[in-house]
């Protein structure tokens, strides 16, 4: 179920870790993550057709990050700040105004919140931002900590159905974790319903 959502001078889009290792042949690919692409090209347009702001977070390990396997985490070696599976996924129309929120930058740290130890909190308010669309990459991990983080600094969310994909370590964590967004309060709309 979608509703009309009219885009106001208070949105902002926070796009998550739209980089080359969660894609398709990428260290940790998520399953179709390619197909967020087209559908955030289209809210960025939207978004800075009206001047709005568009945050893009990225995950970006130290070597040695306590989430890889070798550290004893549950994750392959993925995401080396600087390296090119850090990169955002090129067809990604990333603006120039684009603001760039690096996360879990230390060896002994994990966040999959975009909100954990960054300055997008700051950033949005001092942007006057009151509502964040979102969407990206992965459903169960960083775009659902970064949604209940939202929710929970006061902010109200729009998820951008089409615009996310989930890793599905377990069958269904995708569809648990929209419930659980659902459930705290996040809105889901089809960018179709989208009003321009
Ligand atoms: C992510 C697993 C490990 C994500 C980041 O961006 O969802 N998932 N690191
Ligand atoms: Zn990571």
């Amino acid at each position: 179920m979608t509703q009309r959502l009219d885009i106001t001078e208070h949105d902002g889009l926070l796009v998550i870790d739209v980089q080359n290792d969660f894609l398709p042949g990428g260290a940790l690919a998520v399953p179709d993550g390619d197909a967020v692409i087209t559908p955030l090209n289209r809210c960025i347009t939207f978004l800075t057709e009206k001047d709005l702001p568009v945050f893009a977070s990225r995950d970006w390990h130290p070597a040695g990050h306590c989430s890889f396997t070798g550290q004893g985490g549950i994750w392959p070696v993925h995401c080396l700040a600087g390296s090119p599976g850090a990169r955002f996924a090129p067809a990604l129309a990333l603006p120039e105004q684009v603001v760039i929120i690096s996360k879990a930058t230390k060896p002994e740290r994990d966040s999959y919140s975009a909100f954990g130890e960054t300055e997008l909190d700051a950033l949005c308010r001092l942007k006057g931002i009151s509502r964040l669309l979102v969407g990206g990459l992965a459903t169960d991990y960083c775009v659902k900590n970064s949604v209940l983080d939202a929710l929970k600094l006061g902010y109200e969310v729009v998820v951008i159905q089409e615009a996310i994909r989930a890793v599905d370590l377990r069958p269904g964590d995708g569809l648990r974790a929209e419930t659980e967004m659902r459930n705290a309060g996040a809105v889901f709309v089809s960018i179709r319903d989208i009003v321009q």
